[in-house]
């Protein structure tokens, strides 16, 4: 077997090494943002439940009342399964501002209503774009619902965002229901999410979190009104979805 020569040896090493100093270097960023973000967020007492394969882990920030891995993998992809009728009998499309910016995002809904955006302005309506009712919210969504808000009024509405690779959402506030003292529920399926919540006036301080698969979100109390957004997905850090992307839900109490 011929053996390496020597200056193509001290190649490889310095390109080991290099790559190692790389790797560190990241992950001290890494720890030290998260440190960063730590610091504005509130732990629950017994907040981790390890349940073989991930650690759901309760946090509050700025009111916003976070469930990191509330939902395993089995859960996540049963989901996925319930969604796939809901997408074919109404189709996502992709909404326009009420200026006219198409939105980067593709949405449908499922429940009594759904939300829309178009010329008309942001609204609840009782049928597609395309003209048909939207199917039903399914069990397994309502039961998600059911726990984490303890509430017996049910959600009309759950608006399906599908974010492609390069999607993102702007910072808004939902603001198109009758009643703020219902909560909002969202649910993140498939690739990461940088989540950015704001105040409840638009500008000021930001604060920033990661939003994995299975993690979800109550939008209720003082964060109700809070202007938030998702400032990019990381594209492909997720297998749930066989095309990649992610999928986030939202239920809301519209009327
Ligand atoms: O995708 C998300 O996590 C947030 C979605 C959202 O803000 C909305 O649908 O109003």
């Amino acid at each position: 077997m011929a053996s390496l020569p020597r200056s193509d040896l001290r190649e490889w090493l310095y390109t080991i090494a290099r790559l190692g100093v790389y790797k560190g270097v990241t992950r001290g960023l890494q720890a030290f943002r998260n440190a960063a973000f730590r610091e504005s967020w509130t732990f629950f007492d017994n907040d981790t439940v390890r349940n073989g394969e991930s650690a759901m882990t309760q946090l509050l920030l700025r009111g916003f009342d976070i469930r990191k891995c509330y939902l395993e993998t089995s859960a996540q992809s049963a989901l996925v399964d319930v969604l796939r009728p809901i997408l074919k009998s109404a189709p996502l499309f992709h909404p326009t501002t009420p200026s006219g910016k198409k939105m980067s995002v593709r949405m449908t809904s499922a429940g009594e209503l759904g939300w829309v955006s178009d010329k008309n302005g942001y609204r609840y309506q009782g049928k597609h774009p395309k003209g048909g009712v939207w199917p039903a919210i399914p069990e397994e969504i309502m039961t998600i619902w059911r726990d984490v808000t303890g509430s017996e009024r049910a959600p009309d509405c759950c608006l399906i965002n599908y974010y492609g690779e390069g999607t993102r959402m702007g910072m808004h506030q939902d603001k198109d229901e009758v009643d703020f003292s219902w909560p909002v529920v969202s649910v993140s399926l498939g690739d990461d999410a940088l989540f950015r919540i704001g105040n409840t006036t638009r500008g000021g301080k930001t604060e920033s979190i990661w939003l994995g698969s299975g993690d979800v979100v109550i939008m209720g109390g003082p964060a109700r009104l809070a202007y938030h957004g998702i400032d990019r997905i990381r594209f492909g850090s997720s297998r749930l979805l066989p095309k990649g992307g992610r999928i986030n839900l939202t239920l809301r109490v519209a009327t």
